[in-house]
């Protein structure tokens, strides 16, 4: 392998070299806190956390399309559109701000009616009597092969546990062996708060639930459990009372479980009247579970080993384990966790982060929401929704560079079904054109487009381009041109052509630039016109689209020739203000200290590319950035999120100032990590994933500067820099897999003060035809061939 062979190059490493890359602890996790105590198993669209109770065991299970609201409702949702056009008065909204400076967009309100919520699907339950003298418990989740287990003696009895669930066969699957006889088990599954409570019978080895979320109308879910006893005999009948029952004496037992809904993003359309709904989906659960069932428990287990294992391998980050860590339970290392920090906790989470990925995005699922898919509650915090004013966004900051591209698909299809079509409706009823779409902000899964009738956190229209970041991104990564050109491009094209229609110059400073108006920054400040935030993204949306030009396939060239046109007096959005700040409008009027938690003016820095690429990597911007992180606060910024932090660590990654990137990292842990791993919003539930997977970003800009670039530098060679902020607690450390923009890969290792000193890249798969030449911190070029 190429890091041993760069660690053999280096002679023996200075500190134990520990992969992390297992969550353990030495007793169960806790069931009125499940979702900071127990680990997290999912396929994509099916989740489970087992909470680990030796005698009484729980199973929380998820399945990620279960949501209350929108059709299944009432049939006269319609995504928040209003049924008259309000388009008339954006002019007047206009006129006033560029008369005033600022104004409001309350003529554009909406409502929300059936704007629903993510649900928590049911309880497994496995009931083993009271078991006494136990002893020796341990739980463990491999992160690699997504297999969790635990075990524990009483008496001579010794029992073990395994849980994981496959992709390849579309179940969760659980198993309970023992040395000698397990006791008698009685499975159930339960859903105590829903109303209406769902129905729960059983048939032979099997349990069904079958529920809906309203009378009628409500969306259909079925969940089915099925269990075997390897080798016997299986009795036609173990029912009893909704339950199954296994006769003490058996020495291994498994069940499967699987479950749908009926709901079918394919059918958010018009033609299909915005129904979402699919088939009944008993019939189908009751064959996955039945496919499943008849295979043996080590055939599910290995194809589910070898899927998961395939698609975690693609990346691996090796720091040192300075303080032994490796051997203490991960739930008390993170509990115990404090600054200055510890390496071996931070691959753990890094590798966490990309556990929790292949965990909740795989093809066919949707794309992760607030919580991945994971929730024990009816009615979790802000919906369990998709928020994408930083939050879907950071979901998927790093995956691409950590080899994950491939699990993207859920997102471009979410995109695709829910946003856009109902998005060019409310393009034309808020917005009066008929070319592109937009939604804002808060999105469930049945197209909710349009603002809400709330405060201006709801009525954010720049999330069509700020994905579209994430189109070209893929785009960059995989290199996949035909995936550009068929689901891609659409998607950014649409955003382009809303933006272009919405562009207006502007009249309240007559510098000629073109301007949005109106607009306000993410969740801060008034409604106002030229916020930093959408100029720089509607510049890359612009750039991307020229850049990407000969890749999309498109032959619309007044489409092309309206972008340039448009593109050369966009004003870029990055104005350096009184007090030397990257200016969060374009009125000067950002207050100094003012330690709001999003970065919104630093987007074209950190995920974006405008800052750097407009006025180059050159000192006035860096002082200019320096300045506004230093103003938005080192410490707790205004509501302590763990997103907060890890964004503020990404950009200081970027900007090579090593110790205010890890310092902002290991105040994320410290405060927000719970024990399981999970990240909670502001230090304490609800669980929040954006900042599990954020972290990785964060991470990933400390280990290598890889920047995307302007149209106008296309065909330029490209530099990389290795090691932009590696701390020298992370010394003797290496990456192996980094994906780089244009299709290489490189792996690398560094020295005891975080300076990489060996590196390969390979470039096979490399389709831009620019060449690349790599530096290290302090500026030294480095060959990597
Ligand atoms: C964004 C943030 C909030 C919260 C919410 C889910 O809008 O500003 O703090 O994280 O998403």
């Amino acid at each position: 392998m190429l890091v041993s062979g760069l660690s053999a190059a280096f002679g023996a490493l200075a500190l134990p070299i520990a992969a992390a890359k297992s969550l353990w602890s030495d007793s169960p996790g806790n069931y009125s806190s499940i979702i900071t105590t127990a680990f997290p198993l999912g396929n994509g669209r099916l989740g489970a956390m087992p909470i680990g109770s030796y005698d009484k065991e729980i199973v929380n299970l998820n399945v990620d399309s279960l949501w209350r609201g929108g059709p299944f409702e009432s049939p006269t949702y319609s995504g928040g559109n209003p049924n008259i056009s309000k388009a008339g008065a954006l002019p007047g909204i206009r006129e006033w701000i560029f008369q005033n400076g600022t104004g409001n967009v309350s003529a554009l309100l909406g409502e929300f009616p059936y704007y629903g919520s993510y649900q928590v699907l049911a309880n497994l339950t496995i009931d083993m009597g009271g078991l006494s003298n136990v002893n020796g418990y341990r739980r463990n989740l491999d992160l690699e092969s997504a297999v969790y287990s635990d075990h524990f003696s009483t008496g001579d009895n010794y029992i073990e546990r395994e849980a994981f669930c496959s992709y390849p066969d579309n179940v969760c699957v659980y198993r309970l062996g023992s040395n000698f006889s397990l006791p008698a088990i009685t499975f159930g599954l339960e859903n105590q708060l829903t109303s209406p409570t769902p129905n729960v019978s059983c048939h032979g080895n099997s349990i069904s639930l079958c529920g809906q979320t309203y009378p009628s109308i409500g969306m259909i879910y079925n969940a089915r459990v099925t269990v075997v006893v390897p080798g016997a005999q299986n009795p036609s009948d173990l029912c009893s009372s909704s339950t199954v029952k296994i006769p003490e004496g058996e020495k291994e037992v498994f069940l499967v479980f699987a479950a749908e809904t009926n709901y079918d993003a394919s059918n958010g359309n018009t033609e299909a009247s915005f129904s979402f709904k699919g088939e009944n989906p008993y019939m189908s659960v009751l064959k996955t579970a039945t496919d499943a069932a008849k295979k043996s428990y080590s055939a599910l287990k290995s194809s589910h080993v070898k899927d998961f294992k395939e698609v975690f391998g693609k990346f691996t980050l090796t720091l040192p384990d300075p303080n032994g860590s490796a051997d203490q339970p991960t739930t008390e290392l993170l509990s115990s966790y404090t600054q200055p920090g510890d390496p071996y906790v931070e691959n753990l989470l890094l590798d966490f982060g990309r556990y929790l990925f292949i965990s909740s995005s795989r093809p066919g699922s949707l794309p992760p929401n607030l919580q991945g898919l994971w929730t024990e509650s009816y009615s979790p915090a802000w919906s369990g929704d998709y928020h994408a004013n930083i939050n879907l966004q950071m979901n998927h900051w790093a995956v691409d560079q950590t080899g994950l591209g491939d699990l993207t698909e859920p997102l471009w299809t979410y995109m695709a079904e829910t946003w856009m079509p109902r998005g060019a409706e409310t393009a034309e009823l808020l917005y009066g054109t008929s070319e592109g779409w937009v939604t804002h902000d808060e999105m469930n899964t049945f197209g909710h487009t349009a603002m809400k009738n709330v405060a201006q956190w709801a009525d954010y229209p720049a999330t069509n381009a700020w994905m579209s970041h994430h189109v070209w991104d893929h785009y960059d990564y995989s290199q996949d041109v035909s995936w550009y050109r068929q689901t891609g491009y659409p998607i950014l094209k649409g955003a382009a052509q809303f933006w272009l229609s919405q562009l207006v110059q502007d009249e309240y400073f007559k510098d000629g630039t073109l301007v949005v108006n109106p607009c306000n920054s993410p969740e801060h400040g008034p409604t106002t016109f030229g916020c930093t935030h959408y100029q720089q993204l509607i510049w890359e949306v612009f750039d991307h689209v020229l850049r990407g030009w000969e890749a999309s396939g498109d032959d619309d060239t007044s489409f092309k020739d309206a972008i340039s046109a448009k593109f050369s007096t966009l004003d870029p959005g990055i104005h350096i203000g009184w007090w030397g700040q990257i200016q969060e409008w374009k009125l000067d009027i950002d207050v100094k200290n003012d330690t709001h938690r999003h970065l919104s003016n630093l987007y074209g820095w950190y995920p974006g590319y405008a800052i750097s690429s407009v006025h180059g990597f050159n000192k006035t911007i860096t002082d200019a950035v320096e300045t506004t992180l230093y103003s938005r606060g080192t410490g707790v910024e205004d509501s302590n999120t763990g997103w907060g932090k890890v964004w503020r660590s990404a950009c200081w990654g970027l900007l090579n100032n090593t110790d205010e990137a890890y310092s902002e990292l290991s105040l994320a842990i410290q405060n927000n990590f719970a024990d399981n791993g999970l990240d909670m919003y502001g230090g304490t539930p609800p669980f929040q994933i954006d900042a599990n997977f954020g972290l990785v970003g964060a991470m990933i800009s400390m280990l290598v500067r890889d920047l995307d670039r302007a149209s106008a530098d296309a065909g330029k060679v490209q530099s990389v820099l290795l090691g932009p902020a590696i701390p020298a607690a992370w010394g003797g450390g290496s990456v192996e897999g980094l994906r780089l923009r244009g299709g290489g890969v490189v792996s690398f290792h560094w020295d005891d003060d975080g300076v990489v000193d060996s590196c390969r890249v390979d470039t096979s798969e490399r389709g831009s035809g620019s060449q690349l030449e790599f530096f290290v911190s302090g500026g030294k070029a480095i060959d990597c061939s």
